[in-house]
């Protein structure tokens, strides 16, 4: 077991579950279950929760937990014979041994390394050998970074094919007042309307009813405005075309046994993912896909906010 230090800390959580802290000098920490390879929580450096968590999450495997960043793969959705959005994030993953040099992240000090390889079980279920690498690691700055590489490392020449998201759940103040930028005009897939494709309307796109859109071939830079707390989330994604974005509203909200009926209003996902077109990897044949979040405080004038003007560095 990697040791502890300031920065990484191996504990228990909820329900004696492993799970790692991640902390940076300035306050920001991250926190990662085994289980599922999943951060539950990013805290900015005035200790304030910046994902959403639902109070009714199950920290129960497999059930996955309802909030944080689950990770769906190797099946977004429920697009294919799995199980809907695959089975890592239903998954334990373990503390990766021998972790791959990572040149953007070498700055890292607060990062932790898991690793997830297929079990003999799930060979009858998806007869694939792979090893799915997650970095996760916090910034100095406090930005959240994910990166996955998978490789398929069957021996027997097949290649597999796969769609992938991280099902990210932003922690927002008041849904109604919520906008998001750099999605305006892009075609979409309606999950409501069986997957029908559309061309979303010119301005930011806003909510006042359940969505559940994937965005097709976005931009790799997306900003979820929440007026009320003049915060600015950023989502930058890499080697992940598409974006979902999903609010269940209240009548799925009561549906859901491990959602608050209330707390639609407090959540918003956009997922960076692929979708439309799945991964083809041949044998050792390595993917990388990465998405990075940050918060970026947003001088907000109704309808004439700007992403180009909302600070995006590089
Ligand atoms: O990402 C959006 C979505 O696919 C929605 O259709 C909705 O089902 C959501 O994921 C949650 O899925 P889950 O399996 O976690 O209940």
């Amino acid at each position: 077991m990697a040791s502890d230090n300031v920065f990484v800390e191996h504990c228990k959580g909820i329900n004696g579950l492993d799970k790692v802290i991640l902390r940076e000098t300035r306050g920001y920490s991250a926190e990662v279950y085994l289980f599922g390879g999943q951060v539950t929580s990013w805290k900015n450096e005035h200790r304030e929760e910046l994902l959403f968590l639902s109070t009714k999450a199950i920290f129960q495997p497999p059930k996955a937990i309802r909030g944080g960043i689950p990770i769906c793969f190797p099946q977004f959705g429920n697009m294919d014979s799995l199980e809907q959005h695959g089975f890592a994030r239903n998954r334990l993953w373990s503390v990766d041994p021998d972790p791959p040099p990572c040149s953007s992240h070498a700055s890292s000090r607060a990062s932790v390394d898991l690793i997830l390889r297929n079990s003999e079980e799930e060979l009858k279920i998806w007869p694939h050998r792979f090893e799915f690498r997650l970095r996760v690691a916090l910034s100095p700055a406090g930005d959240l970074m994910l990166t996955s590489r998978i490789r398929n490392t069957g021996t027997d020449g097949k290649p597999f094919r796969f769609t992938f998201a991280y099902h990210t759940y932003f922690s927002v103040s008041d849904i109604s007042e919520v906008r998001v930028e750099g999605l305006e005009t892009l075609d979409y897939l309606d999950n409501l309307q069986n997957r029908k494709r559309f061309t979303e309307q010119g301005d930011a796109i806003t909510f006042e009813s359940e969505v559940d859109k994937i965005y097709l071939s976005t931009p790799t830079k997306i900003a979820i405005l929440d007026h009320e707390r003049k915060r600015t989330f950023e989502l930058r994604k890499d080697g992940l075309p598409d974006a979902v974005v999903w609010n269940p509203w209240d009548k799925k909200a009561k549906a859901m046994a491990d959602f608050g009926d209330e707390e639609y209003k407090h959540m918003l996902c956009v997922e960076a993912a692929c979708v439309e077109n799945p991964i083809t990897l041949k044998p050792s044949e390595e993917w990388r896909g990465r998405q990075e979040i940050l918060v970026v405080p947003s001088s907000y004038c109704s309808g004439h906010l700007d992403p180009r003007r909302v600070t995006f560095t590089g």
